[in-house]
């Protein structure tokens, strides 16, 4: 370890070889010339593109996270669907981890980005020369009252797509309703996959539809109701597909609740909070789907490196902190003002590990993110809208200027690439820091 600690010191190239100075024998093996926090869709695509980038040693790039499992999260509305098993979309963690690196498994307790240093959940130091914060967002089960317990009672219809427990038991509780009203939530505030809270509706309305129990032309006759409740003003944040999807909701016959942000649950009644702070609605259910409120992880939101709102403080284009330059965001805990999606880090990860790689040569960084991200939306059993879009919910999508097909119109081949094309390009390519999104395969 000794040697890799004088190389990462010699090989500063920033300015910022203070830190060294002080590192002692015993935490020498500590020091690596880069840090990811964050073993997911992010990290791992971070770390295994800075690494093909040739210019590291073994061990110069350390990845921090506590995880034992890996999980491909977009799948999880497929699972809540019926249409995938939750195992097949996980892998264990250390295998996505290159042996080139040093893998620290365990969790952050906190920042010095004066000292150029992270200290581990177990209390200890890691320094390094650069610092890649990707460590996602935590889902907040505790935002509504009552909800880890009627999530955690197998009795009750009440499931979650957004967990590794619950997102089977959606299926199982679509399955078991027969009759009654279905309620749908999405909270206000940012989540991951702002898409997903509709998707497993229209997966479950089609169900429904299948089995006799729903006939969007007759909704009031028919032996189930649905509602869709939502904290946000709209279906979905870019106008153009929002369009479509409120033209969709219209005409299937799904109760809009909009606004309407879910704060508690108590037996078979759901709270929902209106936006002027002082009235609340209550409304019994048979069935609810809930999407729990979503933030920065406590060791991120009081750290140095957060802006108000808590998530890594960094520049819209270039990715870089905006006060310490050797930190560096992507993905859901950064502030980049966009969807938090795989897919948009497919688009993040290339700018990140470029101006990165740029900086320790001294370079001021010229790669730009313009805010790419997508969410293929699935309406129904076999179809998918490809939303893509970037900063300002302007479109820009991938098939529309290859073959000048409108993405808003649901597709059976959107569907095909969700469902088999992005888990398995997911798994083979884009943890490996080979996969561009929209780009296709790059180096
Ligand atoms: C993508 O690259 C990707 O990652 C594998 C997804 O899976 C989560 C996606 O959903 C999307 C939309 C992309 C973007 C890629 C193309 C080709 C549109």
């Amino acid at each position: 370890m000794f040697p890799a600690r004088s190389m990462a010191a010699c090989r500063t190239a920033t300015g910022l070889a203070r830190s060294f100075a002080t590192v002692s024998n015993a935490s020498a093996g500590r020091s690596h010339r880069i840090v990811v926090i964050g073993g997911g869709a992010a990290g791992l695509d971070i770390s295994h593109k800075l690494l093909r980038s040739g210019k590291f040693a073994q061990d110069d790039i350390a990845v921090v996270d506590p995880a034992t499992w890996h999980h491909f999260q977009p799948g999880w509305t497929l699972v809540g669907g019926g249409i995938k098993t939750k195992e097949e979309l996980r892998r264990p963690l250390n295998s996505l981890i290159d042996p080139k690196f040093k893998f620290y498994n365990d969790s952050v307790a906190g920042f010095s980005p004066e000292q150029n240093s992270i200290t581990l959940g177990n209390g200890d130091k890691v320094s390094y020369e650069q610092l890649v914060v990707a460590p996602g967002i935590s889902v907040n089960y505790g935002s509504v009252k009552g909800l880890p317990e009627a999530l955690a009672d197998p009795k009750s219809l009440v499931s979650s797509i957004y967990s590794y427990d619950t997102c089977d038991k959606t299926f199982e509780t679509i399955q078991k309703l027969h009759k009654g009203t279905a309620i749908f939530t999405q909270p206000a505030g940012p989540i991951k996959c702002a898409g997903a809270p509709q998707k497993i509706l229209w997966l479950a309305l089609d169900h429904w539809k299948r089995a006799g129990l729903y006939d969007p032309a007759n909704p009031a006759g028919s032996p189930i109701q649905i509602s869709f409740a939502t904290g946000m003003p709209v279906m979905f944040g870019v106008a153009k597909y929002n369009a479509t999807l409120e033209q969709l909701r219209k005409e299937r016959g799904v109760e809009g609740l909009f606004q309407h942000d879910l704060v508690s649950i108590d037996g078979d009644k759901a709270t929902f909070a209106l936006p002027d702070g002082k009235a609340s609605v209550t409304k019994r259910f048979d069935l609810l789907h809930v999407v729990p409120k979503m933030g920065p992880h406590a060791f991120v939101k009081g750290s140095a490196l957060a802006n108000e709102a808590g998530y890594v403080d960094v520049d819209d284009g270039t990715t870089r902190h905006k006060k310490y330059p050797n930190v560096w965001s992507a993905g859901d805990a950064s502030s980049l003002p966009t969807s938090k999606t795989a897919a948009a880090i497919t688009a993040q990860t290339p700018v990140l590990v470029r101006n990165l790689l740029g900086s320790l040569e001294g370079k001021t960084p010229d790669a730009t993110y313009d805010g790419y991200a997508s969410c293929p939306l699935i309406t129904e059993y076999g179809k998918v809208l490809l939303a893509e879009f970037k900063y300002g919910g302007e479109p820009k999508e991938t098939f529309g200027d290859w073959f000048g097909i409108d993405q808003a119109v649901p597709r059976k081949s959107f569907y095909y690439m969700k469902k088999h094309f992005f888990p398995w390009v997911y798994y083979q390519h884009m943890v490996k820091g080979t996969w561009g999104g929209p780009k296709g395969w790059i180096n």
